[in-house]
């Protein structure tokens, strides 16, 4: 056999994977598709990337010293920063010898003779593993607009996941947007700054909120720094993982004027506050959701000029939080610039792409650079780019249709040793924190393994059901399931993400983390080890 473990991916969670797995005395290899590591750090370039989430709260926490040696320059970091982080660290940590660039597998398949697992890259290689680990991102398969003419176009066009290293020079020029989730808003906001026209393609609106970011200073630094332990405690204790949790009390318990008060104050506080940390009800009841709705839409037509185009900026099919809330820095502001338009493709739809720009039902632009904001194949998506085969030859892509159906997130029953990271039905949320967990669980069943002789795991079919059914129930009442989204598996440009699915685990982090312990205590025995 080559390896001990191939890990698909060189992103957070493939990079901490093979810190820990080296520390067993593996022989691992990291495949990766690009030509460095960050995973979705390297790949996401586009104007305007940065987190969402406090940088310190997003980065890893495993090593004091890396703690100590790192100082974060703003409270959101931008891509470059962040990459150059997932630098250091792999060069601190000797990561890169263990880690084989462009090389983008193709199919994974399972060889019941060995316990083993087949790689083969897009360039034909092949190696063999007793373990494969997938640590390939829940949103990493980016996904062009189904729309006719795209490859026509003469000018300059770009999904945001795939930006140019170069990058791309806006001045002066007419410059589309298409798409208005996170990665729009963000794009949006800095590309304004230098295009000489901007229009907007939007198809839905999305509830957006102030990220309040700002520079770090060195003695805000050394503040954030000596409360490390207690900030990544309190991670570890709160829902999702964030700073934020919600508040106890629920949205109409108080007086319309504390109400108030409350939403203004989320509104004026840096990141997710307004979302993760709100009255304990705004994302399951119906009246609560549509208070906080109806105050965000007030702060939408105070910041837009021309209430015509505020109206279309306010999402009517969906409250507040119940898709991924983007944060912004003036991103309404854009629309009241004179050399900006936002389209309604509701109201003109796109009819194609065409040479020259983009025509509508209603008339033709023409545009020097297109930017496809359009989002991901989601959570499965990056499973379905690979040809991914377990015992007697079964697809994981048939096994899951109708939507995926795992053990703890991390195993699929009839696919033998391979452990997924950021796998579906896992805790999302503060994904750093949740992958520093996904990877130590794995890692101590890895260990165990090896320390019992153990060559193969798989998940039992009972274990799998109960895990799936209890993702699905705890799925039941969240307003956001029921509203379409990548996080409800929809994607209109893929072909069967038509119908909503629970992919996501949308129970409590501490839960899972519990839940989780709980088998290893207990020697694995819910998973069938030979
Ligand atoms: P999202 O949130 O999936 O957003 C994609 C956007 O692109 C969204 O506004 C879509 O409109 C729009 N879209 C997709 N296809 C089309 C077509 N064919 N025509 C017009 N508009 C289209 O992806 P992001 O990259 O912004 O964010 C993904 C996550 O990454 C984000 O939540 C963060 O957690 C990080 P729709 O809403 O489908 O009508």
């Amino acid at each position: 056999m080559d390896y001990d473990a191939i890990v698909i991916g060189a992103g957070i969670s493939g990079l901490y994977q093979l810190y820990r797995l080296r520390e067993l005395g593996m022989k691992v290899r990291v495949l990766e598709a690009g030509t460095g590591v960050g995973g979705t750090w390297y790949w996401n370039r586009y104007p305007g990337a940065r987190f969402d989430s406090e940088s310190y709260s997003y980065a890893y926490s495993f090593s004091k010293e890396l703690l100590e040696e790192w100082n974060w320059k703003e409270h959101f970091a931008p891509q470059p920063e962040t990459l150059s982080y997932l630098n250091h660290v792999a060069d601190k940590f000797d990561l890169r010898r263990d880690i084989q660039f462009k090389s983008r597998v193709a199919a994974a398949h399972y060889q019941d003779e060995t316990s083993s697992w087949d790689v083969t890259l897009e360039d034909g290689s092949k190696y063999s593993t007793r373990f494969l680990i997938t640590a390939i991102g829940p949103l990493s398969a980016p996904t062009m607009p189904r729309i006719e003419g795209v490859e026509s176009f003469k000018g300059q066009s770009c999904h945001t996941a795939r930006w140019p290293h170069e990058g791309v020079d806006f001045a002066g020029k007419r410059v589309a947007v298409i798409g208005t989730g996170a990665t729009g808003v963000q794009t949006i906001q800095e590309v304004v700054k230098t295009a000489g026209h901007l229009t907007v393609f939007q198809r839905t609106p999305n509830w957006c909120a102030p990220l309040h970011n700002g520079k770090i200073s060195a003695d805000e630094m050394r503040e954030i720094r000596a409360g490390y332990p207690e900030m990544f405690k309190r991670c570890q204790e709160t829902f999702a993982c964030f700073l934020h949790t919600p508040d106890p009390r629920a949205t109409t318990e108080v007086t319309p004027e504390e109400r108030e008060a409350f939403f203004e104050k989320l509104y004026g506080d840096k990141g997710f506050g307004i979302w993760q940390g709100n009255f304990r009800d705004v994302l399951v009841d119906k009246t609560a959701n549509g208070l906080l709705s109806d105050f965000v839409a007030r702060k939408i037509r105070s910041r837009v000029k021309d209430q015509k185009v505020a109206e279309k900026l306010i999402p009517k099919n969906h409250g507040f939080g119940t898709r991924r809330v983007p944060l912004e820095t003036k991103y309404y502001e854009v629309y009241n610039q004179p050399n900006v338009e936002l389209v309604d493709i509701n109201e003109t739809p796109i009819e194609r792409i065409t040479p020259n720009g983009i025509k509508t039902s209603d008339t033709e632009r023409a545009f020097d650079i297109i930017i496809y904001a359009t989002g991901f194949d989601a959570i499965t998506g990056s499973f379905d780019r690979i040809d991914i085969r377990g015992a007697q030859g079964q697809r994981l892509k048939d096994k899951w249709q109708g939507g995926p159906k795992t053990y703890l997130g991390v195993q699929v029953e009839g696919f033998p040793n391979m452990l997924m990271l950021m796998g579906p039905h896992t805790a999302l949320g503060n994904i750093p924190r949740s992958i520093e967990y996904n990877v130590e669980w794995v890692t101590g069943l890895i260990r165990y393994m090896r320390e019992h002789n153990l060559t193969r795991v798989d998940a039992r079919p009972e274990g799998v059901k109960s895990w799936t059914d209890h993702v699905i129930a705890l799925g039941q009442g969240l307003l956001s399931n029921e509203v379409d989204s990548w996080m409800t598996g929809i994607n209109r440009n893929v072909e069967g993400k038509q119908v909503r699915t629970v992919a996501r685990y949308s129970g409590s982090a501490p839960a899972y983390r519990a839940r989780c312990n709980a088998v290893a205590a207990d020697g694995y025995r819910e998973l069938a080890l030979s």
